[in-house]
């Protein structure tokens, strides 16, 4: 009980020690812990196999899981930052298809598409974005595979973004579709969380095709997953998007 306590409530002096992973991994070995722990109980003795029940038990449990996440991981937490000198040499590429599958999209005639709960809905053009302020950072990216590696974007920041587009902020969601047919979708507090930036750059240089160009949104407090690459299309809403993954059973709000 004194450690559910300590974890629920972490003191500020809890959050604020340099070497953050390790508060994170304990607070995800909670949740998990919680997860098996309501799993077992709600599966106890039944034939776990094609049981829509048990779906939607799983489902429920999920959504439940989502929302001590949000309570958990606040809106403000910062993501560990770092040096030009800690990042990964040929950082990764990844997606649901090979390499070989990376969708080359035309920045000359790309625009971004707005809808749902925005006042002004006009497609954004590249040059358009570049007159916004730009925000550079240095985040770890983790990718739900078990690899993580240190990246360096750099973008408008998204609160500024959603803002300048008369986003309605009380929205519960923010949804992204991608030039490849990947989707995606995350809460509006991680949408306006200081770090998460819509990016255009990749170490200093337009992102190239395989990190997701024109645009993608980089996320460092939630998994790889959940940074669309290839934005073509944003939407504000109050009603759930889901996502590729998610939809497959990836949990939703993936905070890291
Ligand atoms: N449009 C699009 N965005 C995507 C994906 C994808 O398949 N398509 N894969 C996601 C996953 S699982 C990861 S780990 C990261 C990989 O980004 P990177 O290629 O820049 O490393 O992109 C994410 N965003
Ligand atoms: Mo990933």
């Amino acid at each position: 009980m004194k450690i559910l306590d300590r974890f629920l409530r972490p003191s500020r002096s809890d959050l604020a020690v340099p070497d953050t992973h390790l508060v994170q991994a304990d607070r995800r070995l909670l949740l998990r812990g919680g997860l098996v722990a309501a799993g077992s109980l709600a599966l106890g003795g039944c034939d776990i196999s094609d049981n829509p029940q048990v779906e939607s038990t799983l489902g429920a449990i999920s959504r439940l899981n989502d929302r001590v996440q949000a309570a958990l991981f606040g809106s403000t937490r910062l993501a560990p930052t770092f040096d030009v000198s800690d990042i990964t040499p040929d950082f990764p590429f990844n997606a649901y298809y090979p390499a070989s599958k990376i969708r080359v999209i035309d920045g000359a005639t790309w625009k971004l598409e707005l809808a749902g709960l925005v006042s002004d809905k006009t497609p954004w053009t590249l040059d358009r974005l570049r007159t916004l302020p730009q925000e550079a950072q240095i985040t770890r990216h983790v990718c739900v595979e078990g690899w993580s590696a240190i990246g360096q974007w750099s973008g408008v920041p998204f609160r500024t973004f959603l803002e300048h587009i008369g986003a309605d902020t009380t929205a519960r969601y923010v949804g992204f579709t991608c030039g490849d047919d990947y989707w995606t979708s995350i809460d509006m507090p991680s949408a306006l969380h200081p770090q998460t930036i819509l990016a255009l750059d990749y170490a200093g240089a337009p992102l190239p095709p395989k990190y997701g160009f024109p645009v993608k949104l980089r996320i460092p407090t939630k998994l790889g997953f959940k940074n669309p690459k290839h934005i073509m299309a944003i939407t504000v809403t109050n009603d759930y998007p889901g996502g590729y993954w998610e939809d497959q059973g990836y949990n939703w709000f993936s905070g890291i």
